[in-house]
């Protein structure tokens, strides 16, 4: 059975599970990383040795990094839908998912931590502020991108919205002032209504 290594309130887990989801994969998932700890046991860093979730097992093939974790799944599911195998429509999946990773979330970081993880006497509003700023724009390059599609790609939901959508519940969610984002907004509604996003969208920011 697939195994899946670390803690839901992880943004990188929450792709790879609502990835399973979506493709209706069995699997066992088992807390690691944050409160629960696991994740600095020698066992662990034999599977990951940066110490990181998510992790994922299955009959002794361990992946660790979660873009590659999502690719892997739709692959092995054989599902062309979320990862197309036509070469350009992969690419442009890709390029989603990396721009997710590499500059939406990073973006984001600041604010989430000062505001959903540490308590309010300890908040820094300059850090909460310059990752707003770093935030709206990459929400603006969304809300005119969306203005002409319906998902990320095009008309059907892939893996970039997946990996993206996660973001943009856990934006859409900080407890701060906004521009207003019709487009992305719509875009939310979409993807937060699939059954397979339930554990990640269904669930407040922690
Ligand atoms: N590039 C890695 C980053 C993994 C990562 O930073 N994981 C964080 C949680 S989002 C982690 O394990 N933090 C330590 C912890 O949870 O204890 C990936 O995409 O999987």
């Amino acid at each position: 059975m697939l195994r899946i290594w670390g803690r839901l309130s992880s943004i990188n887990v929450q792709k790879v599970v609502w990835c399973a989801d979506e493709l209706g994969l069995a699997y066992e998932r088992i807390d690691a990383g944050g409160k629960f700890g696991v994740n600095d046991t020698p066992e662990f860093l034999a599977k990951n040795p940066n110490g990181l979730v998510p992790v994922i097992e299955e009959d002794g093939f361990v992946l660790y990094e979660s873009n590659p974790i999502v690719r892997y799944l739709c692959a092995r599911a054989g599902d062309d839908a979320l990862w197309p195998r036509d070469l350009r429509a992969r690419a442009d999946v890709d390029r989603w998912m990396e721009w997710q990773s590499n500059t939406f979330t990073p973006a984001t970081r600041d604010a989430f931590w000062q505001l959903v993880r540490m308590p309010a006497e300890k908040r820094d509003a300059a850090l909460v502020e310059s990752s707003r700023a770093k935030s709206e724009k990459c929400a603006r390059i969304l809300e005119e991108h969306l203005s002409r599609r319906r998902f990320l790609t095009g008309d059907t939901f892939t893996a970039a919205d997946i990996v993206v959508g996660c973001t943009v519940h856990r934006w859409l969610n900080l407890p701060l002032e906004r521009e207003p984002r019709p487009h992305l907004e719509r875009y939310y509604a979409l993807v937060k209504s699939r059954p397979g996003s339930r554990q990640v969208t269904a669930q407040p920011l922690s």
